[in-house]
């Protein structure tokens, strides 16, 4: 029997009001069947926990971590700061519509990359999607199941498109 650790990913969160968001990432990963650590800790409430997940995560060969917060959305840039695992930064609505938590999470000092994707939804799913490309490139059974899903997931826009179309068809000049 093989013991070799499963490649996996940490998705952290600054706190439980940013779960609602971070869901879509967090289904993205395990429609992917990529195996996920997800935890609540953070950067200035909870910066001790913080530490401990990245450790913990690094001792299971996590392959990305995925650090979202809103506001002065640190948590990305202190995951960054304590691993050479890849950071993907989501940045979170709050206030400002989540620009302060955008402009926090994308201006990283040389040194220090953060992959920062975009406010809210679209970016949760595309750190989902980022992280699995990261572990597709060593891993054939994940490169599979990114292609199934993207392969689906432009089905069901097609087919949403066609039924639109269908909807206008007597209206609109073709
Ligand atoms: C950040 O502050 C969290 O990531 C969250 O997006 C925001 C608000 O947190 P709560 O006051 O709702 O716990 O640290």
């Amino acid at each position: 029997m093989s013991t070799a650790k499963q490649p996996c990913v940490c998705v952290l969160m600054g706190s439980p009001s940013d779960h609602e968001t971070m869901q879509h990432c967090i289904n993205t990963l395990q429609a992917l069947g990529i195996k996920t650590f997800v935890k609540i800790a953070s950067a200035h409430r909870t910066p001790e926990q913080v530490i401990t997940q990245i450790t913990q995560a690094d001792q299971n060969d996590c392959r990305a971590f995925i650090a979202a917060a809103g506001l002065a959305a640190h948590l990305a840039g202190m995951v960054a700061a304590h691993t050479q695992t890849p950071v993907i930064g989501v940045p979170l609505k709050a206030e400002l519509d989540g620009l302060d938590a955008l402009l926090s999470t994308v201006q990283m000092p040389a040194g220090c990359p953060v992959a920062c994707m975009a406010i809210g939804k679209a970016g949760a799913i595309n750190a989902a999607i980022l992280a699995a490309q990261m572990i597709a490139s060593t891993e054939p059974a994940v490169a599979e199941q990114l292609l199934t899903f993207k392969q689906k997931t432009q089905a069901s826009r097609t087919k949403k498109a066609d039924e639109i179309h269908a909807r206008y068809a007597h209206d609109t000049a073709t």
